[in-house]
């Protein structure tokens, strides 16, 4: 007895829960990105000036509208972004965090996104590009970053995608980058079905 109604109520309670991958080149603020979610929804909260460059991975659980979002924050150093792919197929979203004040490795940028869109492993799956650093007055503005990315945006047409601004380090945007994500999440559920927990 005790079994089944800890088995209906585990049922009852469980959490559909995704994963999301926060990708894009070192310094372009992913670390940053993922613990103001966690501030804003709740998490343990690290300070920004206590972060230093991401050489494993960082993990962080928040729970937003009935969700569970798993947020695999993963170094971005060129020899670590070889590991990426190994993450592609337990994704549900990618999060792909570009440094807006950074015109000079927008190259680069474009290459490293250009890669991870063309994984077949990924086919399918939301990607949320996000032109962090806004309260920078050296930025380039999501317009024009939408139009540097124009070339790729073509290859992801079958899938959600969409590029917003956000400050990573001051928290704007990110709230409604994370709400994006969700409706996303759980629109694309059939194709690539949750984890519960
Ligand atoms: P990464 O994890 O992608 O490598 P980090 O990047 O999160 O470590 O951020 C790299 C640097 O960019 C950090 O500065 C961080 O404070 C800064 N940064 C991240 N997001 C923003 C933002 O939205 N606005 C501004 N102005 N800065 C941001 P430091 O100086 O600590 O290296
Ligand atoms: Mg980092």
């Amino acid at each position: 007895m005790y079994h089944l109604v800890k088995g209906i109520y585990s049922n009852l309670t469980r959490k559909e829960e995704y994963s999301v991958l926060i990708l894009g080149l070192d310094n372009a603020g992913k670390t940053t990105l993922l613990e103001n979610i966690k501030s804003q929804y709740g998490s343990k909260y690290l300070t920004p000036d206590r972060i230093a460059p991401t050489v494993g991975q960082n993990v962080g659980h928040v729970a937003v509208n009935g969700v569970v979002l798993k947020l695999w924050d993963v170094g971005g150093q060129e020899n670590l972004r070889t590991l990426w792919d190994s993450y592609y197929e337990a994704a549900h979203a990618v999060v792909f965090v570009v440094d807006s004040t950074d015109q000079q490795r927008i190259e680069e940028c474009k290459q490293a996104l250009d890669n991870v869109v063309s994984d077949d492993s990924i086919e399918g799956v939301p990607i949320l590009m996000l032109a962090n650093k806004q309260d920078c007055d050296d930025r380039l503005e999501v317009e024009d970053i939408k139009e540097i990315f124009n070339k790729i945006a073509e290859k992801m047409s079958a899938r959600d995608s969409r590029v917003l601004p956000i400050s990573a380090l001051k928290g704007t945007g990110v709230k409604d980058a994370t709400e994006w994500l969700v409706v996303r999440l759980i629109r694309n559920k059939e194709f690539r079905p949750p984890n519960y927990r």
